[in-house]
């Protein structure tokens, strides 16, 4: 595999820091969310990116508050990492009335207009054209606003992959395809899938830029994002990113999901080796950060997510005479 290189030089220590943050604040709000759903005090399905932290990072730090993300059923991280509040993301997995989508949709439907997170939506690949729309209305209206599509692997398998990045390539609008390649689609590894593991190889066939990337690397992730959104701002068009990574919990759920395929175990401990957090703190050290410095972030993350509990759970259930609002748009002078 041919990846862009570590960016780690050209990234100044505050940068780090802030993508530790970043990084470590995704993974714990996450554990979090699991032991709540493991103790089924939560009800609703969730699909865990532990492991995969290091992209919204990168990508999410290259952004401008007015640029656009979409995502798709995982993406917490996307949420949190674009500027999502995380009282609303907590009191939308409690299922209430405070959460950020009325609590009518649970870890899946994350939205934050203000903060450019305009839908995480679990049909895979369907946002991946919404994020096209949103970049050919930002050229339009010439707001050189970029647009972002998050998606996995498993939604490059769709027809809907291959449209949105023709158009895009064609009308070079300002858009990232942000695939988040962790070899595998619920239970099926890439290689039961696809004959050749090509997936950026796309990019040249529709005639846009395409650039793989160490997906634990916070920094590749960050200095790729950083080439790419500059090349859509000045009108240079899109960028397919394929970020190699790894999901170290199960397709859904809290559990790791070991008894899926004979090299699972295997896999695991190899990408637990590589973890983008543990490569972070690592490259602190080398920069003179101590380890205390850096486990405090962890301590005032962890008060922070026991905030948001504390919120979620004090918040009312949506209100029932409310149930069949919001389900269609209002018609106007009716
Ligand atoms: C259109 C559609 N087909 C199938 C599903 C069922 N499904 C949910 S998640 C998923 C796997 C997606 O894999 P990938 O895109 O690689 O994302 P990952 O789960 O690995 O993050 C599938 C097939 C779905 N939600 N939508
Ligand atoms: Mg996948």
């Amino acid at each position: 595999m041919n990846c862009q290189k570590s960016g780690a030089i050209s990234c100044s220590r505050e940068q780090l820091m802030s993508f530790l943050y970043g990084m470590q604040r995704i993974r714990l709000v996450e554990e979090r969310i699991g032991e709540l759903v493991a103790s089924r005090e939560v009800r609703t399905p969730c699909h865990l990116s532990i492991g995969q932290e290091a992209i919204p990072v990168g990508v999410c730090a290259a952004l401008n508050e007015d640029d656009t993300v979409w995502g798709g059923h995982r993406s917490h991280g996307h949420y949190l990492a674009k500027g999502g509040d995380l009282n609303a993301m907590m009191a939308e997995i409690f299922g209430k009335a405070t959460g950020c989508a009325r609590g009518r949709g649970g870890s899946m439907h994350l939205v934050a207009p203000a903060q450019g997170i305009f839908g995480t939506v679990p049909l895979v690949a369907a946002t991946i054209p919404l994020a096209v729309g949103a970049a050919l209305s930002g050229k339009l209206r010439g707001t050189h606003q970029v647009a972002v599509a998050f998606f996995g692997d498993g939604a490059t398998d769709e027809g809907h992959f291959h449209e949105s990045l023709n158009l895009a390539a064609l009308y070079r609008l300002p858009v990232l395809f942000v695939c988040e390649n962790n070899l595998y689609s619920t239970h099926l590894t890439l290689k039961e899938r696809r004959v050749k593991d090509n997936i950026v190889e796309s990019a040249a066939l529709h005639g846009l830029a395409g650039v793989t990337v160490d997906g634990n690397d916070v920094t590749a992730v960050y200095q790729a994002a950083q080439q790419a959104v500059h090349r859509a701002r000045i009108g240079e068009g899109p960028t397919l990113l394929e970020c190699r990574t790894y999901r170290w919990r199960g397709h859904v759920g809290p559990a790791a999901d070991l008894e899926v395929g004979a090299d699972r175990r295997r896999e695991l401990d190899e990408w637990q080796r590589h973890d983008p957090i543990a490569q972070c703190r690592a490259l602190l050290s080398t920069r003179g950060v101590s380890s205390d410095s850096v486990d405090s972030v962890a301590a005032k993350v962890r008060e922070e997510i026991e905030a948001a509990v504390r919120f979620a759970r004090q918040s009312p259930d949506p209100d029932e005479s409310e149930l069949l609002q919001h389900v269609y748009a209002a018609r106007r002078g009716c």
